[in-house]
C-alpha cells in the first residue's frame, strides 16, 4: 500500500491554515498531512495542534514545530527526514497559503505513479498565475528560464514549491550536503533530481496569489537565488560525485 504525505512549511499562516486543511481533508483522497511550523510569531501551530487534540482529521494530520525561522529549505528538510522514517511512498510539497489548490492532489497522484518527481508547472500549457502583478509573473518566469539554460534541465517552472516525490528520490540526496536553503531550494531539488537521472515531469497548475497573510519574496532572496543557481551549475560533479 504506498502511503503519501503532504510537507506543509508554515509561518504566520494563521488565516489560511484551517481552511486549507478543510480543503484537503474534505477531498478524501487518503492523504496525510505533516505541518513543520517556524514557531510562528501569530502561533500558526496552536490551531495546528487544536485540531490534532480533537482529532478533527483521524489521525491523519500532524504538526512538527521548530524552534527556530531558518528558511523554507530547513523546514522542508525536517519534514522529509520525518516522511521517510515514517515509511511514506510518495511526499508532497505544497504551500499552506492557498496559492496550490487542492484539486491537483489527484492528478499528481496519477502521475507520479509513472515518474520519480512530479512539479506542478504554471509554464507549461494549461497552467498559469492568477491575480499577480506584470512584475512578479516577470520575476517568476525569469527565474525558471534562467535556471534552466544555466543548469540544462528540462524543467519549465523551476522555482515552484507544489510537487511530489517519490521517496527513492529523497533518499538519494544527503540533506546535508545542500547548498542552498532558501527560494532556490526548489530549483536544488530538481537539479539533483534532474541530474542523477530520475523521471521528472510536470502537470499544469493555476497558481492563485495569495489573499491573506505577508508575502516573505524579497529582492534579496531573489538575487540570491540568483547567485546560488551559478553555484550549483559549478558543483554539478561533485554533487554527482557525492552520491
Ligand atoms: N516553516 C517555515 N515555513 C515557511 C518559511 N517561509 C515561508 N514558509 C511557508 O512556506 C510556504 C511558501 O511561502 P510563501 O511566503 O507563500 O512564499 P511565496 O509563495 O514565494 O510568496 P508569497 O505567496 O507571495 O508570500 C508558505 O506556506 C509559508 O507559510 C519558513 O522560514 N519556515
Ligand atoms: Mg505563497
Amino acid at each position: 500500500m504506498n502511503k503519501t504525505v503532504i510537507v506543509m512549511p508554515t509561518y504566520n499562516e494563521i488565516d489560511n491554515i484551517e481552511i486549507i486543511l478543510e480543503k484537503i481533508f474534505f477531498l478524501n483522497l487518503d492523504i496525510d498531512v505533516l505541518v513543520v511550523d517556524d514557531n510562528s510569531p501569530d502561533k500558526t501551530y496552536e490551531k495546528v495542534q487544536n485540531l490534532i487534540n480533537t482529532n478533527a482529521y483521524n489521525n491523519q494530520l500532524h504538526l512538527i514545530i521548530r524552534q527556530n525561522k531558518e528558511g523554507l529549505g530547513k523546514a522542508y528538510i525536517e519534514g522529509f527526514q520525518w516522511a521517510l522514517q515514517k515509511n511514506y511512498t510518495y511526499i508532497i510539497e505544497m504551500d499552506a497559503d492557498l496559492s496550490h489548490n487542492p484539486k491537483y492532489l489527484k492528478v499528481f497522484l496519477e502521475k507520479i505513479e509513472t515518474n520519480d518527481l512530479v512539479i506542478g508547472s504554471r509554464y507549461i500549457s494549461g497552467g498559469g498565475a492568477v491575480h499577480w502583478s506584470a512584475l512578479r509573473k516577470l520575476i517568476s518566469y525569469g527565474g525558471s528560464l534562467y535556471s534552466r539554460i544555466i543548469l540544462s534541465i528540462n524543467v519549465q517552472d523551476a522555482t515552484g514549491g507544489y510537487k511530489c516525490f517519490r521517496r527513492e528520490v529523497l533518499e538519494a540526496i544527503d540533506f546535508d550536503n545542500l547548498i542552498t536553503t532558501g527560494y532556490a531550494f526548489q530549483i536544488e531539488m530538481n537539479y539533483r533530481a534532474s541530474i542523477m537521472g530520475f523521471r521528472v515531469s510536470e502537470i499544469p497548475i493555476i497558481f492563485e496569489n495569495r489573499v491573506a497573510g505577508k508575502s516573505k519574496m524579497s529582492k534579496k532572496i531573489f538575487i540570491e537565488a540568483l547567485l546560488k543557481v551559478i553555484v550549483l551549475r559549478i558543483n554539478k560533479q561533485k554533487i554527482l560525485a557525492e552520491q
